[in-house]
């Protein structure tokens, strides 16, 4: 009897585990695993599904760094970019290239987690860079990026963390996992 109890303090220990991982990882992505050229279509990477309403996604390669665009070169990257995530992410930044005119270059159309709804003003200057920064936001779960550029913009280094908001799946493993450790500690204290 007194091995079966700490057998289930174990197992509930290892499954609060994961979560607590999960919450604490980083993400960046690069698109430099892309080849110019190819139409993607949609792409699917750990946690994330990027896809674009003309249904094409390519690659832009400068110099060994790929970003990726809404629609097929060389006619612009004019398609808007949908960024969807399984789970909600938080510090979301990413650049924002292809820059012509100096100024609002595109509008993000932001699904925060709580379920509102907000719409940001995305700036740059140059062809190459200019990091929009959306950790003010919170926890994000779906991104729409329409342009407001000619020939439109590219998109690269999206960064992230999965959001440290527990799923009601986990918060019930976690809660179960407490109340077995603690009566595996009452039953040995009592024995
Ligand atoms: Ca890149
Ligand atoms: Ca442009």
């Amino acid at each position: 009897m007194k091995s079966l109890t700490r057998i289930a303090g174990r197992a509930a220990i290892a499954a609060a585990l994961p979560f607590a991982a999960a919450a604490a990882s980083a993400t960046t992505i690069d698109f430099n695993d892309l080849s110019s050229g190819t139409n993607y279509g949609t792409l699917n990477y750990e946690n994330t599904t990027i896809s674009s309403s003309t249904g094409v996604i390519t690659a832009i390669v400068s110099q060994g760094d790929a970003r990726i665009c809404a629609n097929d070169n060389p006619w612009g990257c004019i398609g808007e970019l949908t960024v969807s995530f399984d789970n909600a992410v938080e510090n979301l930044t990413f650049d924002i290239g292809g820059v012509n005119n100096p100024g609002l270059v595109a509008v993000a159309e932001v699904s925060l987690a709580n379920g509102m709804t907000q719409f940001v003003d995305l700036f740059g200057t140059s062809i190459n860079g200019n990091l929009q920064d959306l950790s003010s936001l919170g926890a994000i779960s779906n991104l729409i990026l329409r342009h407001d550029d000619t020939l439109g913009v590219s998109y690269d280094n999206f960064s992230f963390n999965v959001a440290d908001v527990p799923e009601p799946s986990a918060v019930l493993s976690m809660l179960l996992g407490l109340g077995l450790v603690g009566t595996a500690i009452h039953r040995r204290r009592r024995a």
